[in-house]
């Protein structure tokens, strides 16, 4: 069987590959005086917009892709590309990579990756910068009552024949062209992942002909625990897809929401959601909505390259969402883990309700207790 030489990170990473040291590299934030906006970082205020007082009619309500109708799914696509015609907001220079205000959610992502995975504020940390594009999704034009489409993997399982990703014009464009020269992707120790159904680039549908900027990342960036010097320079290459069915039937069906929603405490979510000893039987919720998409969605760092990457992290917030409401008293605020990746001892303390983390230039940081409700604070938006 062959093997991938360039495997991506979040698919292919051994549970034995740790890395000993971690570190982000300095990027100018939203508090810092490295960017001063006219307007704030964001133009319109603080997020949320329902005045203090969130209900369940005034919330934002959130819809699975295929319960969209036609209409709300065009607004959702014009708004994404009109986020990837904004300007980046770096000063030039800074992120060569990021030409786009699209973009800048990816710089985020990346340079965060050693902080917000396999961590105490990963599911924290994704809910909100889910909420930063939704927020931005308004900034161009998205109706406001609308939120950003969820998800729901038990729905998908023949993955490269679904509505979604049919390349139509209102769907999220369709698989990558066939590749003969893709190949299976190592699990190190856990056996591989067959190649999927494409692996070539995305010529069909609304995102056809794209290009992106950052990446590969090679699954060797995670085990060596810092991001190499050149991240941030421009690497143009086409946007690919590379859906894979047997991922898809073997690893998001029902059996594992089941067993996800069932779970006793938050350290089992975030193992079920991302376990760090997989294989291609168990691969977690979380990673095999990746892996099932292909590169570069399966990009450890560089996955919110692909506009799916919003809508699966959203069916993870709403996995987490429905399992806190089952039992606020308890699960509102339970975190379990530190601030680094693996949560090494004596690196970063474990979390709690006043840990803060943060979003670049994007939005200005929060606590963990500020993310903890979807429902109130900053936040004002319900699943259905
Ligand atoms: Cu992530």
């Amino acid at each position: 069987m062959p093997f991938s030489t360039t495997v991506r990170g979040l698919c292919a990473l051994s549970y034995l590959l740790l890395p000993t040291f971690t570190r982000t590299s300095a990027l100018p934030t939203a508090n810092s005086h490295d960017i001063v906006f006219e307007d704030g970082p964001w133009p319109h205020g603080p997020p949320g917009g329902h005045g203090g007082q969130c209900t369940r009619e005034n919330a934002i309500v959130r819809r699975e892709w295929d319960d969209m109708t036609r209409d709300s799914r065009l607004a959702f696509i014009a708004a994404v590309k009109c986020m990837k015609s904004k300007p980046s907001r770096y000063p030039k220079g800074v992120v060569p990579a990021a030409i786009s205000l699209y973009d800048d959610l990816t710089t985020t992502h990346i340079n965060g990756s050693f902080v917000i995975h396999f961590s105490g504020i990963f599911l924290s940390w994704h809910r909100r910068f889910v909420h930063i594009f939704e927020e931005q999704l308004y900034e161009c034009g998205y109706p406001r009552n609308l939120g950003t489409p969820y998800w729901d993997w038990t729905r998908t399982p023949d993955i490269d024949k679904v509505a979604m990703f049919d390349g139509s014009d209102e769907s999220l464009g369709g698989n990558g062209d066939w590749d003969p020269t893709a190949q299976a992707i190592a699990l190190g120790k856990n056996g591989y992942l067959p190649r999927g159904t494409g692996g070539g680039c995305v010529t069909k549908g609304p995102f056809a002909n794209e290009t992106i900027r950052f990446g590969p990342f090679p699954g060797s960036v995670l085990a060596q625990g810092f991001l190499p010097e050149d991240w941030k320079e421009l690497k143009e290459r086409c946007f690919t897809r590379d859906l894979n069915p047997i991922v898809a039937t073997n690893s998001l069906n029902s059996t594992f929401t089941t067993q996800l929603l069932a779970a006793n405490n938050i350290s089992q979510i975030q193992v079920l959601l991302t376990p760090p000893n997989f294989g291609l039987d168990f691969l977690g919720l979380h990673r095999a909505g990746h892996c099932a998409i292909g590169d570069p969605m399966s990009d450890f760092f560089a996955s919110p390259q692909d506009v799916v990457f919003y809508l699966h992290h959203a069916g993870v917030d709403r996995m987490w969402t429905t399992w806190q409401d089952m039992d606020p008293a308890t699960r509102r605020y339970a975190y379990n883990g530190t601030s680094t990746i693996f949560n090494p001892v004596g690196v970063t303390p474990e979390v709690d309700n006043s840990t803060i983390f943060d979003f670049g230039i994007l939005a200005p940081p929060m606590t963990l207790k500020e993310g903890a409700n979807p429902m109130s604070g900053m936040y004002c938006y319900r699943y259905e």
